[in-house]
C-alpha cells in the first residue's frame, strides 16, 4: 500500500479558474522516442476570481519533463517556478502575459494510452478527461477554453498525414528538410478536445453539403489495409449529419470533419474537435468482418461523436462532475437516432435491457453514484453507466415531461444561451424548464440522488362506479454515501387493456385515456381512472418510461395477454420476461438447493403463440425468445449462486427446445436469406430470428440441428451467421467445436478484429480447464497485452465462463486479480475498468464471496494508480 493514499475531490469545492487561455499555440517536433512539445499560452488573469495575487497552477504529469519555462519571453530560473506533486506552480504573474514551456515526453513509453503515444505506426493522443497535462503543462480542466493554433513537425517519408483540430493553414519545410503543418481551430475548447494524428495514412473522402448549402469535407483516414472497411462509417456519418439538422436544428461547423481510427484505445471513441478518435472496433465494418451488432455500434458510435459537436464541443461542461450534461444527453441523441433508423421498439428493448442488467447492478453496488457526482478519486473512473445510460435516461425523461415540441424547444434555448460556454446540469435543466414553463424543480434529485428506485403498484377496481385505483409507492435503497433518499418526480406511462386484450379508453382527469403519463412526486399517491367498463389488466411504465424497478403482483394469464395483446411492443417484451424471470426464478431455487428442476407451462404457451403469430417482427421474436440473461438474473438475485443460475437456463432452453423443435426448424429455414448480405433492418432482424431459432435447434436431440450448425458455419458469406454458429457450437458442445474453432482462427487470423471475437469465444467457452485455456489465449501469437481490445476480450470473456471464473477454488478469481495487478502498472484506466466483476462480491454466496474478497484484499496491499485503488477501495467498505 502507499503511504499516503490519494484523496478525493469534491463538487462543492468547485472554484472558477484563477487564469484563462485566450489563445494556445502549440508545436510538436515528433519523434517516437523525445518528442519536444512547445507552447505559448496567452494567459490572463479571470476577472470573475477576483483575486489579483493567486499563483498560476499548471497541470502535468510524471511522465512530462520540464525543458523550460519563459513568461514574456524571460526564461524563468529555477528559483522562480516549483515542481510539486506534477503541478507547475509560478507565483510571481503579472495579469496578461505569454507563457512559454517546453517539455519533452516520450510517445513509444506510453502505455497508459492517455496523451501522446504509439499505436502501431501512428502517433495519436486522447485527452479526455485529463490526458492534454501528459503532454504539457496546462490549466487541464473543461471551463478553461482557448483557441488552438497547433504545429506539428515530422519526417513527411514515415508520417506523410499529420492532422489536428480545425482547419489546415499552412504547409511547409523546416530548416532541416522536415515537413510542418499548422492547424488552427477557431472555437475556443478545453483541453481535453485537442487531438493529433500523424502517421502513414490512407483515406476515404466525401462531401456533406449543410442544409444552409456550406460543403463539408468528411475524410476517414485508417491503416492501409483497412481502408475498405469504412464505407459504412462515411455513410453513417452523413445520415448523422443529416439527422441533427432535422431533428434538432444543428448544422455542422467547421470545413473539415474528419475520423481516424486506431487499434489501441482505452474507450469506443472521442468527439475531439473536428478530428474524432476511434477505436478500430467502433469503425470498421464489413460484411465478411463484422457482425450485425457491431455495424449498429458503428453507426450508434459515429452518431454519438459527431453529436457531441453540439452536445459536448459548442456547449461543454464546467468541471467534470458534470459529465453526464454532455454524455446522457448524447446518449439520448444517439439513441433517438438509431431508433429513427431502424425499429424503435427493438432499440428501446436492447437498451433498456442492458441498462436494467449493468447500470442497475452498478447502482446497486460499491461504486454507486449519483449521475451528477458529489466527488471522485480518479475521474477517468467516472465514465460509467449510470453517468451515461441512467443520464440519458433522465433527458428522456426529460422529453417524456415536455413532449416532442417542448424539448426541442427546451434544446434549441440551451443551445443558444450557452454557446461557447462550459455550464452545469442545472443550466440544461433550467433551459428545458424556461421553454416549457414546466416545472423541474423536483425533477433535478434525478441528477443528485444515486440507486435505481423500487416503485410499487397495486390496484383497485369499483366495478359499480367503474373506477379503477392504482396506488403507487416509491423507495429508494440506501447507497454508499446516501443512506436516506427523497421522492423522485418519476413519470409512469400508463394503459389499460381489456381481459380480452383490447385498449380501455378510460377518463383520467376529465380526458380520455388510452395512454397516461402518470406523474409520481410523492412517496405514495393514489391515481384514479373513471369509466373502466371491466376490470382492466394495466399495461405499466410503457417504453420503460423511468428508470425504475416496477413490483405489479401480475398472474401469468395477465403476463401473457399483456404479451401477445398490448399495443405498446415493449410491455409486450417486458412481460415476456416477467413471465421467463418468473420461471427461471424458481428453477435457480430447486438448483441452488440440489433438487430436481421441474418446469411450468405458462411460457412455453406464450412462446408456442408467439412463434405461430407471422405478423411480428422478427427481431422482437428473437429478443423475446432470448432468456434473460446470466448477468440479469443476477442483478435479481439476492444472492448470487452462479451455477445454479446457469443450470436453471440451460435446463428452461433445452425444455424450449424440446417442446418446440418443429417450430424452431421451420423458423430457421422461414428466414434463411438468400440475397446479398445488407445491414438493414429487415435483413438484420431475420437474421436474429434464424440464429435464435438455430440455438434452440442445437440444443434438442435432433441431429439435424448439429448439421445445421455445421452447415452455416461453412457456408456462411457473412460474419454474423458465421459467428453465431460458431458460438452456438462453442456453447452448446457441438462434437466440431473444437474444429471450428481452430478453423475460425485460421480463416481469419490476419484480420484482428475477428481474432479478439475468436478470443472472447475461446475464452468463455466451458472447459475442465478453463483456467489454462485462458492462460494458453494469452500466451498465443495472436495476443497483445498492450492493446486494450485483446486484454478484454480474453478477460471478458472469461469473465462470461461461469464454471471457471467462478471456480469454487477462487482460482479464477485469482487469475484476474493477478492480471489487473500487473496491468495497472501498465494502463491504469484498463485495469479499473476490469475490477468489475471483483465489485459484486458481497452479493455472491458465501462460499465464493470470501474467496472474491480475499482477492481484493490482496489488490488492496498492492502500489495502486488512483485509478484502480478508487475502485477497490470502495468496494472494500
Ligand atoms: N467522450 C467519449 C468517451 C471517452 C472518455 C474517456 C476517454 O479516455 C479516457 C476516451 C473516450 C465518448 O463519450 O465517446
Ligand atoms: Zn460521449
Amino acid at each position: 500500500m502507499k503511504e499516503s493514499q490519494p484523496s478525493a475531490i469534491y463538487l462543492k469545492d468547485y472554484k472558477v479558474p484563477p487564469f484563462l487561455i485566450d489563445k494556445t499555440e502549440l508545436t510538436f517536433d515528433l519523434d517516437e522516442a523525445t518528442t519536444i512539445v512547445t507552447s505559448r499560452l496567452h494567459m490572463r488573469r479571470n476577472p470573475l476570481d477576483g483575486k489579483s495575487n493567486a499563483p498560476l497552477i499548471l497541470d502535468g504529469g510524471e511522465d512530462v519533463k520540464l525543458i523550460g519555462v519563459a513568461m514574456d519571453g524571460y526564461a524563468l530560473p529555477e528559483e522562480e517556478y516549483q515542481l510539486v506533486d506534477d503541478k507547475l506552480i509560478i507565483t510571481a504573474t503579472a495579469d496578461s502575459f505569454v507563457l512559454t514551456c517546453e517539455t519533452l515526453i516520450e510517445p513509444q513509453n506510453n502505455t497508459r494510452l492517455e496523451g501522446l503515444y504509439r499505436s502501431s505506426s501512428m502517433f495519436c493522443t486522447q485527452c479526455e478527461a485529463e490526458g492534454f497535462r501528459h503532454i504539457t503543462y496546462y490549466l487541464d480542466r473543461p471551463d478553461v477554453m482557448s483557441v488552438f493554433t497547433t504545429t506539428i513537425i515530422a519526417d513527411e517519408a514515415r508520417y506523410p498525414v499529420m492532422l489536428s483540430n480545425g482547419n489546415e493553414i499552412e504547409r511547409g519545410k523546416t530548416e532541416e528538410g522536415k515537413t510542418l503543418v499548422v492547424w488552427h481551430d477557431p472555437f475556443p475548447k478545453p483541453a481535453y478536445l485537442f487531438a493529433l494524428v500523424a502517421g502513414n495514412l490512407a483515406v476515404k473522402n466525401d462531401l456533406f453539403t449543410t442544409q444552409s448549402g456550406r460543403d463539408v469535407k468528411l475524410q476517414i483516414f485508417t491503416e492501409s489495409h483497412n481502408i475498405d472497411k469504412v464505407d459504412y462509417a462515411m455513410e453513417a456519418l452523413k445520415r448523422s449529419m443529416r439527422w441533427d439538422e432535422e431533428k434538432y436544428g444543428r448544422e455542422y461547423d467547421l470545413d473539415i470533419f474528419m475520423i481516424v481510427a486506431v487499434d489501441d484505445f482505452n474507450m469506443g471513441a472521442m468527439e475531439n474537435k473536428g478530428l474524432n478518435i476511434f477505436n478500430s472496433s467502433c469503425l470498421l465494418a464489413s460484411p465478411k468482418t463484422t457482425t450485425d451488432d457491431a455495424f449498429l455500434r458503428v453507426e450508434a458510435v459515429v452518431a454519438h461523436e459527431y453529436f457531441h459537436n453540439w452536445s459536448g464541443n459548442r456547449v461543454t461542461c464546467r468541471d467534470w462532475f458534470q459529465l453526464s450534461l454532455k454524455e446522457g444527453f448524447t446518449v439520448f441523441r444517439d439513441q433517438s437516432f438509431s431508433a429513427d433508423m431502424h425499429s424503435a421498439t427493438v432499440k428501446r428493448v436492447e437498451d433498456v435491457s442492458f441498462l436494467k442488467t449493468a447500470q442497475f447492478a452498478e447502482d446497486a453496488g460499491p461504486m454507486a453514484h449519483p449521475v451528477r457526482p458529489s466527488s471522485f478519486i480518479e475521474i477517468s473512473n467516472f465514465y460509467t453507466l449510470t453517468v451515461y445510460e441512467k443520464g440519458s435516461e433522465i433527458v428522456r425523461m426529460i422529453h417524456t415531461l415536455l413532449g416532442e415540441e417542448l424539448f426541442r424547444k427546451g434544446s434549441d434555448l440551451y443551445f443558444e444561451r450557452h454557446d461557447g460556454q462550459a455550464v452545469t446540469c442545472d443550466d440544461f435543466v433550467a433551459a428545458m424548464q424556461d421553454a416549457s414553463g414546466i416545472d423541474l424543480t423536483l425533477f433535478k434529485r434525478w441528477y443528485s440522488q444515486a440507486g435505481t428506485p423500487i416503485v410499487t403498484v397495486e390496484d383497485q377496481y369499483f366495478p359499480e362506479e367503474k373506477r379503477y385505483q392504482l396506488t403507487i409507492k416509491q423507495e429508494t435503497p440506501a447507497t454508499p454515501g446516501q443512506p436516506t433518499k427523497l421522492p423522485l418526480h418519476i413519470p409512469i406511462r400508463v394503459g389499460l387493456l381489456t381481459a380480452q386484450g383490447q385498449e380501455i379508453a378510460a377518463q383520467y382527469q376529465g380526458e380520455v385515456a388510452n395512454d397516461v403519463t402518470l406523474l409520481l412526486t410523492q412517496a405514495e399517491q393514489t391515481f384514479e381512472f373513471t369509466e373502466v367498463p371491466s376490470q382492466p389488466v394495466p399495461s405499466l411504465l410503457r417504453s420503460f418510461s423511468a428508470p425504475v424497478k416496477l413490483h405489479y403482483n401480475y398472474t401469468a394469464d395477465q403476463l401473457l395477454l399483456l404479451m401477445s395483446a398490448d399495443t405498446d411492443g415493449f410491455n409486450r417484451w417486458s412481460a415476456a420476461q416477467q413471465l421467463a424471470v418468473n420461471e427461471l426464478t424458481q428453477l435457480i431455487e430447486q438448483a441452488s438447493a440440489g433438487q430436481p428442476l421441474v418446469m411450468d407451462s405458462q411460457l412455453l404457451t406464450g412462446l408456442t403463440a408467439l412463434l405461430a403469430d407471422e405478423s411480428l417482427d422478427p427481431a422482437m421474436v428473437a429478443l423475446i425468445l432470448a432468456l434473460p440473461s446470466q448477468a440479469y438474473l443476477s442483478e435479481l438475485a439476492t444472492t448470487i449462486d452462479p451455477l445454479a443460475i446457469k443450470q436453471a437456463r440451460q435446463f428452461l432452453k433445452e425444455k424450449i427446445a424440446n417442446a418446440l423443435t418443429e417450430q424452431f426448424v421451420q423458423t430457421y429455414q422461414n428466414n434463411i436469406i438468400r440475397s446479398e448480405y445488407q445491414a438493414s433492418a429487415q435483413h438484420i432482424a431475420r437474421r436474429s430470428l434464424k440464429n435464435m431459432a438455430l440455438s434452440y435447434w442445437s440444443e434438442t436431440a435432433d441431429k439435424k440441428g448439429e448439421a445445421a450448425v455445421a452447415q452455416q458455419f461453412a457456408s456462411a458469406d457473412n460474419m454474423t451467421d458465421q459467428f453465431a454458429a460458431l458460438s452456438i457450437a462453442v456453447h452448446s458442445g457441438h462434437p466440431d467445436a473444437a474444429t471450428m474453432l481452430d478453423a475460425f482462427y485460421q480463416q481469419w487470423k490476419n484480420e484482428p478484429l475477428v481474432v479478439n471475437k475468436w478470443l472472447m469465444l475461446s475464452a468463455s467457452q466451458d472447459a475442465d480447464d478453463a483456467l489454462a485455456v485462458v492462460e494458453g489465449l494469452m500466451a498465443h501469437p495472436s495476443f497483445d497485452l498492450k492493446n486494450p481490445n485483446k486484454v478484454r476480450a480474453v478477460l471478458g470473456g472469461f469473465g462470461q465462463n461461469v464454471a471457471g471464473f467462478h471456480n469454487a477454488d477462487g482460482s479464477g478469481y485469482r487469475f484476474l486479480a493477478d492480471q489487473i495487478i500487473v496491468l495497472d502498472k501498465r494502463n491504469p484506466q484498463l485495469a479499473s475498468r476490469l475490477c468489475t466483476p471483483l465489485t459484486r462480491w458481497k452479493k455472491l454466496k458465501p462460499a465464493l464471496s470470501e474467496k472474491m474478497k480475499a482477492e481484493l484484499e490482496r489488490i488492496m496491499a498492492q502500489e495502486l494508480s488512483k485509478d484502480v485503488y478508487e475502485v477497490i477501495s470502495k468496494s472494500l467498505v
